[in-house]
């Protein structure tokens, strides 16, 4: 008889660790994932009940329910349902929590500020408030996604983990407060409970409507043929670039330290949006001049002559984070911890992936399959 889907708890899974990650459908929910599979932990999901399939990025880590020995499991739930969650936590009885999921786009929580507050602020509370309720303070250790939007107008550069806050956004008014419940309840309950202020992190597995990708995904098209023009906000914007994939070894770390500490983790170098798209085209072999200036510039394939960037300002945002750039000295001296992949190697292997996507497009199309042009 196959094993029961409840039943977790055979000596196998005693002695293996076990994690529970929320936002497991996401960028670093899949990296991580992938990650504490391989060190050998049992790893729990939670994903949102949608219409269509919302695997994409974790499908090749999926085991049949009916397979034994699974090390890998999915729970429905949300961060807005505190029961849910509180189950969850129950049932899986995990080692380790990373919150990672959230209403994750700056842009968007200026149109969804009071959902962005309930899953990112909220929502951080209920998992601490499960941990506390069930009696798991000594046992659950928990990371939060903190972010370097924190850091929003920003008040010295670099930032550390001392400099002050000044969120620009719903969303890192949000995050705020779950920084904030974070080291709370670390202090009044005695959690091991940790913040890793992230600052931008992007890999070949990042949303389509964050810059970055939208910038390899638009320019990939453009080159083949499948676009005209990449519309774009403030591309005076300077940020702090790394590879998802170097991040997520810096959650795992920083949950395996003898005390819980709050760790800024940053490569260091900062890059405008513009720079962005230029790598990204010399990567693709396109040459782009600029022409213009403030909301009337634009990008000009120099040898088609066409416009191929140019500005919209839709993609303004009310109150915007002009430039970021962290200091991840602490991460390096306590946890030993230095980013391996660089700016260029993450551009062009964003570019690649893309480039390969859109040559599939182009082979549908080429071959009378409609294929849609989704851009935001
Ligand atoms: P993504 O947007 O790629 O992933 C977010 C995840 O959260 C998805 O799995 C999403 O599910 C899930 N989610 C959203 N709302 C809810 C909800 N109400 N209940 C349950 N799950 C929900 O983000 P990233 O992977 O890039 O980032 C991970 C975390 O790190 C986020 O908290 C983000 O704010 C934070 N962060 C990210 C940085 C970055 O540069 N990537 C930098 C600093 C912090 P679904 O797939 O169904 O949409
Ligand atoms: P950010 O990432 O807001 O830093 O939040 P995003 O890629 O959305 O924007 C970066 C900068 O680029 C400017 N920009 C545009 N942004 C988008 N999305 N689309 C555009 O067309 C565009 N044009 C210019 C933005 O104004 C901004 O200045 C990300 C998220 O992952 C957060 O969850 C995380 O906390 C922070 O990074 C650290």
């Amino acid at each position: 008889m196959p094993p029961s889907n409840d039943n977790f708890f055979t000596k196998r899974h005693i002695l293996m660790k076990k994690a529970l990650i929320t936002g497991i459908t996401g960028q670093d929910g899949a990296y991580l994932a992938e990650l504490l599979l391989e060190k050998g932990y049992e790893v729990h999901g939670l994903k949102r009940r949608s219409s269509l399939f919302n695997t994409d990025r974790i499908d090749h880590l999926y085991q049949d329910p009916h397979t034994e020995n699974r090390r890998f499991i999915l729970h429905y739930g949300d961060l807005t349902d505190s029961t849910n969650l509180i189950r969850i936590i129950q049932q899986v009885q995990p080692d380790e929590i990373y919150n990672l999921a959230a209403q994750s786009h700056v842009a968007v929580s200026f149109d969804s500020p009071e959902y962005t507050a309930d899953a990112d602020a909220l929502g951080t509370l209920r998992i601490l408030e499960g941990i506390r309720l069930l009696g798991l303070e000594n046992k659950t250790r928990f990371y939060q996604a903190s972010t370097s939007e924190l850091f929003g107008k920003v008040q010295e550069t670099p930032q550390t983990e001392k400099t002050p806050f000044y969120p620009r956004s719903p969303y890192g008014v949000a995050k705020l407060y779950a920084y904030w419940i974070t080291v709370n309840y670390r202090e009044a309950y005695g959690i091991y409970a940790c913040n890793g202020i992230l600052f931008n992190h992007e890999s070949p597995l990042r949303g389509e409507t964050f810059v970055t990708r939208k910038i390899t995904r638009a320019l990939s098209r453009i080159k083949l043929g499948l676009q005209d023009c990449l519309y774009l906000g403030n591309m005076d914007a300077k940020r702090d670039w790394g590879h998802a994939s170097d991040y997520v070894k810096m959650q795992w770390l920083m949950l395996q330290q003898e005390k819980p500490e709050d760790y800024v983790i940053a490569t260091g170098e900062q890059h405008s949006v513009r720079e962005f798209v230029e790598i990204a085209a010399q990567t693709l072999d396109m040459k782009i001049s600029w022409q213009g200036s403030g909301i009337a510039e634009k990008g000009v394939n120099s040898e088609s002559g066409d416009t191929i960037i140019a500005i919209d300002p839709h993609y303004f945002r009310p109150t915007e984070v002009d430039s970021l750039l962290g200091d991840p000295s602490k991460a390096k001296a306590q946890l030993g911890w230095t980013p391996e992949i660089k700016f260029k190697e993450l551009v062009s292997e964003m570019v690649d992936r893309d480039y390969e996507e859109a040559k599939k497009d182009l082979l549908c199309r080429n071959n009378g399959f409609e294929i849609a042009s989704r851009h935001e």
